[in-house]
């Protein structure tokens, strides 16, 4: 067995296939995307030049969700990410498909309106990210249960793509005392290890946050 990781410690997407693989401690090869040649790799494998992206051997995987499913079927350890049930399994997928969707995007919105040249921010897509961050929280506010996980009392991928999500939004668009539930889920969720490990590994790049990262988590 063979895993490389293309990631960035920073990069929000990277965390979610970094947390499975810290939660099954599955051994992998971590490939840095941070120089010109690990760039011009990554375009090799995948043109799009998003990341993170796995090879297994000669295998290719793509896409954050893709890849902690697949290190599932092929190198499943003690936490399976995704339940055996079907209609259980489709509740986890469409968790993660809300944090990525209506989380995460807006959260990165947000962020790349802050690397903008000052005369060419984009003040409606700003003002639109922070309305559909506010229905998405206030969504989460009333889906979540005190003291659960995202979908339930086992930790899933849908909790692998909640902690960057909510790490990264909250410091855009401040939770506040508004959604106490999503501010309680959002700490317990950073709290576990194979999170706390992956904020851990990030923290030496906060000073690359545009606009200054927060002095907490
Ligand atoms: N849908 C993709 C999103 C990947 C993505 O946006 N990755 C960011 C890092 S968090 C990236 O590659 N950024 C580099 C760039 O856009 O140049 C996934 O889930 O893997």
């Amino acid at each position: 067995m063979s895993l490389t990781l293309y990631a960035h410690p920073f990069a929000s997407y990277c965390w979610k296939p970094l947390v499975a693989l810290y939660e099954n401690a599955t051994p992998f090869s971590y490939r840095l995307v941070g120089d010109a040649a690990a760039w011009a790799e990554l375009e090799s494998l995948w043109p799009i030049k998003k990341f993170p992206l796995l090879r297994d051997g000669g295998t290719t995987i793509i896409e954050s969700s893709i890849i902690v499913e697949y290190l599932g079927r092929h190198h499943p350890g003690n936490t399976p990410l995704l339940p055996v049930n079907d209609d259980a399994a489709l509740a986890v997928r469409f968790m993660d498909r809300f944090f990525d969707n209506y989380v995460s995007t807006p959260m990165q919105a947000l962020v790349s309106d802050r690397l903008r040249p000052a005369g060419q921010r984009d003040a409606m897509g700003v003002a639109s990210a922070r309305a559909m961050l506010d229905v998405a929280y206030g969504w989460l506010e009333a889906r979540l249960s005190p003291g659960a996980w995202a979908c339930g009392s086992d930790f899933t991928l849908a909790d692998c793509s909640g902690a960057p999500a909510l790490f990264y939004a909250d410091w855009v668009h401040p939770l506040g005392d508004r959604f106490p539930r999503v501010l309680a889920y959002r700490s317990k969720v950073l709290a576990r290890p194979s999170v706390a490990r992956v904020v851990d590994e990030a923290r030496p790049f906060r000073a690359l946050f545009p606009g200054g990262a927060p002095d907490r988590d």
